[in-house]
């Protein structure tokens, strides 16, 4: 075994991400054809390409691109004239909140459940009220929710039923694309996601009838030089990000699978270090994107707590994040929002989560070793030392 006082800390920092950074080249050749044409935004044609190829990638006509995640959300929710209750989670980014928050939508937080952290659809049906017009699911960590109960609740409720699917791209139920669920996914684009053009979002949708408005909504509602037709903001994607995530989308199934065989590792390596609890597998029907490397950890069986490993693995020069700490509903502007739930899981997993560096970059004799480190600290390691 080796002995964690042996081992030096990394000599760069090893991020929780890192952005995948396309060979330089692809890019340039991209940003000639910009310089040239003197479009850099507003609609303009990498963005129309990037379009197109997302649609042919989700294999849906339905898509509209936007700035960013939060927004795109934020306006979906808009566009799609959900107003009173929504039904979410607490276990999330807080972009997933602030999108409600901004339509004037009170948000009502139940518990998730606890192989994937995803919404517990038992505890969705007991919190609908007169007042709910939708649910706003998370695929957290690209682990998709229970769409069959989430659709067969919605359809009973006559519920909208909206994926916040930042972290999901790339995956696949069985042969159909995770966008072929609900009436709505956002999808992130984000630099610190798996696929991304810098900064992005991406809607997909059931009812055509709504690209029209996300479109007004996300260019100040202009129906041409002369018209306004409703108070819409500035969302736009520009043609840098567009070309970004042109030259990403060529490498994603290389970057899926370099995220794969780190999983591969982590899930080799930590499997049997008392109180380091890893995910199960996902069922084979499910083409994963492996998004992040989310462990628990029992702070009696580890021998050291959560916040402490966390802070242990720095001394490293490992940055592990602690996603989604603090839920949601404990932020200070959303603490006034009673949740009726007592969210047992939700506050369970998020005491005890931590999510691993995992990037397409990141070498795997890296991932063994931050492996090695987390095993010497616990206290079956210590002991061995
Ligand atoms: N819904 C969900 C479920 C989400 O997770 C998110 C975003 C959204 C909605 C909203 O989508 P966007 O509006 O962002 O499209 C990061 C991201 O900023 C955020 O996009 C993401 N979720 C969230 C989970 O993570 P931070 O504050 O943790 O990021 P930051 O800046 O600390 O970056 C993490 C690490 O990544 C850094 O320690 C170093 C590395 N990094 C970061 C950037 C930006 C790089 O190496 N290069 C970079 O350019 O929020």
């Amino acid at each position: 075994m080796t002995n964690v006082n042996k081992i030096e800390p990394f000599k760069e920092p090893i991020y929780v991400t890192r952005p995948f950074m396309p060979p330089f080249d692809e890019y340039v050749q991209g940003l000639k054809e910009i310089w040239e044409s003197q479009w850099l935004t507003n609609n303009g044609p990498i963005v129309q390409r990037f379009a197109k190829e997302l649609s042919d990638y989700f294999e849906t006509g339905n898509v509209c691109l936007f700035t960013n995640g939060t927004l795109a959300l934020q306006l979906g929710l808009q566009g799609m004239g959900i107003t009173g209750e929504v039904i979410t989670t607490p276990f999330t980014f807080v972009a997933t909140t602030h999108a409600l928050f901004w339509n004037n939508i009170s948000p009502v937080f139940v518990d998730i459940e606890p192989d994937y952290y995803t919404l517990d659809p038992e505890k969705v049906e007991a919190a609908i009220t007169p007042h709910t017009t939708a649910i706003l699911a998370v695929h957290v960590f690209g682990h998709p929710c229970n769409i069959d109960a989430l659709a067969d609740i919605a359809r009973r409720h006559n519920l909208k039923l909206i994926y916040d699917a930042a972290h999901a791209f790339g995956v696949r139920i069985g042969n159909k694309s995770i966008a072929d669920f609900g009436d709505m996914s956002m999808f992130s684009f984000h630099a610190t996601k798996l696929y991304h053009s810098i900064e992005g979002g991406m809607l997909s949708f059931k009812d055509s009838g709504n690209k029209k408005k996300f479109d007004y909504l996300k260019n100040f509602g202009f129906e041409n030089e002369e018209e306004v037709v409703m108070p819409g903001t500035n969302a736009k994607m520009n043609e840098m990000q567009a070309l970004m995530g042109r030259v990403v989308l060529k490498h994603i199934n290389d970057i899926i699978e370099k995220r794969r065989k780190i999983t591969a590792v982590y899930r080799d390596m930590l499997e049997g270090i008392p109180g380091i609890s890893l995910l199960p597998e996902l069922p084979k029907h499910i083409h994963y994107n492996y998004a992040y490397m989310p462990v628990e950890v029992d702070e009696k069986e580890f021998g050291m707590s959560r916040d402490r490993l966390y802070e242990e693995l720095k001394k490293y020069n490992i940055y592990s994040r602690k996603y989604f700490y603090p839920l949601v509903c404990d932020f200070a502007c959303y603490k006034s929002i009673c949740a009726k739930d007592p969210l047992t899981i939700a506050r369970k997993v998020a005491e005890r989560i931590l999510t691993l560096p995992i990037y397409y970059n990141l070498a795997l004799d890296d991932v063994s070793m931050i492996c090695n480190i987390i095993r010497n600290m616990s206290q079956a390691g210590a002991k061995a030392i």
